[in-house]
């Protein structure tokens, strides 16, 4: 069995400079790893920024949609949970893809003879009253219905200013600041697996660190992917176990 999660990749941000370089990295990835594979999860945050009209679509990604359907036809079954930069799929990507769409804050999912925990993980760990209400908004329906009204020549320059913003005051966190942030996500990952008692992985993205952690007060790890900004990290499980691994061209 191989299985594989990845997150995080940000296409189409404005911060990577060479945008075209950085999909083809990941396609590169794709095409060597993912075509014998039974399955796909695409843990969110896999663009930076997108919303769907109901008529119209954002023009970019080209190679990366392709590389996907060509899994989806190839019968690799993928599964895309929704990030805090990419909360606006709806059907369009489903339907043309032929895959599956997921926003939750996390699922359970049987994977082989293992029980997992899947989940971006911008609703689990540290985060600022500020940013949950910010989210809550993203996810209201009828602000996405006002959003979809106003003409994309206003709202997609914006978008990518604010995600251009928000990087860069990431990018600002310190060494304490850091570990007190895995800390806390330990705490909470710890509680969700109490709560989930026959969990053996929680596997999440969103905070843009590699770790491979045992839970203290469970039997269960916590398996973060990183990110395809400064890490090209993954994870793949063969049924058994679970590694993070970093992808070398
Ligand atoms: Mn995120």
């Amino acid at each position: 069995m191989k299985v594989l999660f990845i997150s995080d990749i940000h296409l189409g941000a404005r911060y990577m400079g060479d945008t075209r370089t950085h999909e083809a990295r990941v396609v590169n990835f794709l095409r060597n790893e993912a075509h014998d594979a039974d399955s796909l999860y695409l843990l969110g945050d896999i663009l930076d920024y997108w919303f769907e009209y109901r008529n119209v679509v954002p023009r970019g990604f080209i190679r990366f949609f392709g590389e996907l359907a060509a899994l989806s036809d190839a019968g690799v079954k993928i599964t895309w949970m929704t990030g805090n930069h990419d909360i606006w799929l709806f059907d369009y990507l489903r339907d043309e893809l032929g895959i599956e769409v997921v926003d939750a804050p996390y699922i359970v999912s049987k994977i082989g003879t293992r029980r997992f925990i899947l989940a971006h993980g911008d609703r689990i760990g540290r985060t600022t009253a500020g940013f949950r209400f910010i989210c809550s908004l993203f996810r209201n329906k009828v602000c996405q219905k006002l959003y979809s009204g106003l003409h994309p020549r206003i709202t997609v320059p914006f978008a990518k200013a604010w995600s251009n913003s928000s990087r860069c005051g990431k990018g600002a966190i310190d060494d304490a600041e850091r570990k007190a942030q895995i800390r806390t996500l330990v705490e909470d990952a710890d509680k969700l697996a109490k709560a989930n008692p026959d969990i053996d992985f929680i596997v999440m993205g969103h905070h843009h660190i590699p770790l491979d952690i045992p839970l203290p007060q469970s039997s269960a790890r916590l398996i973060v992917l990183g990110d395809w900004i400064d890490n090209d990290t993954y994870a793949i499980f063969d049924g058994n176990d679970i590694t993070v691994r970093r992808y070398r061209l």
